[in-house]
């Protein structure tokens, strides 16, 4: 049986970036993927992530950003590969919705910098949008998106020259605690480590539904539209997210060769489990993004130039899970990204690493923990 300090099983974003600040510290890691990452199979695909401090969503978030921020900074400078894109970022929508007063609350909080318009101001500084006179738009100067793939793959050069070992397409096909260690069987081996490191992305809602740790997987779709013309290109337009009445969207800007990015954030279809599943298109789900690209990116044209499929995997309350697990503190979880971790991922590798040494500040990921399920207040 082959021992470590540490099995780190998925090698996407979370797991990735936890391997490398695993081996950085000195553990013996091992690393599995059932497939070849940076592959497309999971959620840490599709050439780019937006990333953003002004955390709509809660402003809890901020602090675990800011340390993103300056995870994704070490990465540039420990591999010479840039991976963050400083785009900026506009959020259209609302002034009753939920991004702008969140965007807001945010950056008032943590003295973030934003610059807020009327959409008449708005279309006249970024002539490829368009909505309703009573939206309003916010820039978020610091915001901008990652290299997806490149994020990835960074991590985990950089894990394996500080000796990580990379096992790529072998599954683990199960996993069991001992009082202070754990075991784990791939469809070739076993291994034993004092600590396992959960980061599956949509695999792991099949390890922890015995545990009490509710996650939906739901399968969605990345697009990227032609464009006919240079107004949806750097540096003069930038990361974008709507909130429309049809749902959220986002995007990045014009890659050039292959096309304008276009997401819907909210929606996508359920997924019960990964085992064999294939990515597929959606009907609807396209021609909500076209109908999107009509009302509100109206100098960019509805003929698809590609598209690819992803999964997000939620928890009930959209928040992560970072924790070990109750009553085996030996086992780090890190899932139930929700759809909007990714960014995060350079902090959250961190933090398992962290939580597997039991040095972490549990307080600062208290939010994020297990026990919100399994001790559900009144
Ligand atoms: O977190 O900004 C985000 C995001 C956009 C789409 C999916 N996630």
């Amino acid at each position: 049986v082959e021992t470590y300090d540490v099995i780190v099983v998925g090698l996407g974003g979370v797991g990735s970036s936890a391997a490398y600040h695993l081996a950085k510290t000195g553990q013996r890691v091992l690393g599995l993927d059932l497939y070849h990452p940076p592959h497309v199979h999971g959620s840490s695909h599709g050439r780019t992530r937006v990333i953003r401090q002004a955390y709509f969503e809660h402003p809890s978030y901020v602090p675990l950003l800011k340390r993103a921020y300056r995870g994704w900074d070490e990465v540039e400078r420990a591999s010479g590969e840039i991976v963050f894109h400083r785009t900026g970022l506009i959020e259209v929508g609302p002034e009753d919705g939920v991004v702008i007063p969140g965007v807001r609350s945010s950056a008032k909080q943590y003295e973030l910098p934003i610059e807020e318009f009327t959409m008449a101001d708005a279309m006249q500084r970024y002539p490829g949008i368009a909505g309703p006179s009573d939206w309003r738009v916010i820039r978020e100067v610091n915001a901008g998106c990652l290299d997806v793939e490149r994020c990835v793959q960074t991590h985990l050069s950089l894990a394996e020259n500080l000796g990580a070992a990379l096992r790529y397409g072998e599954p683990m096909v199960s996993w069991e605690t001992q009082p202070a260690s754990v075991s784990v069987v791939t469809d070739r081996a076993r291994y034993q480590a004092g600590s396992l490191v959960l980061a599956g992305g949509p695999w792991a809602n099949e390890w922890l539904a015995s545990h009490g740790i509710p996650l939906k997987i739901l399968r969605k779709h990345l697009y990227w539209f032609q464009v006919t013309d240079q107004t949806y290109d750097e540096p003069a337009f930038p990361c974008y997210f709507f909130e429309t009445p049809r749902g959220h969207f986002y995007g990045t800007p014009h890659d050039p060769g292959v096309g304008l990015k276009l997401a819907r954030h909210s929606g996508g279809q359920v997924v019960e489990s990964m085992q064999g599943q294939q990515h597929r298109p959606d009907e609807y789900d396209q021609q909500l993004c076209q109908d999107f690209i009509s009302v509100c990116l109206p100098a960019a044209s509805t003929t698809l130039s590609q598209w690819a499929g992803c999964y997000y995997t939620c928890t009930p309350d959209e928040n992560f899970v970072v924790d070990t697990l109750p009553d085996s503190p030996q086992v780090t979880l890190v899932a139930g990204l929700s759809g909007h971790g990714f960014k995060f991922t350079s902090a959250l590798g961190a933090v398992a690493a962290e939580l597997v040494d039991r040095k972490v500040d549990r307080q600062a990921i208290d939010f994020l923990s297990v026990k919100r399920f399994l001790d559900p207040s009144p």
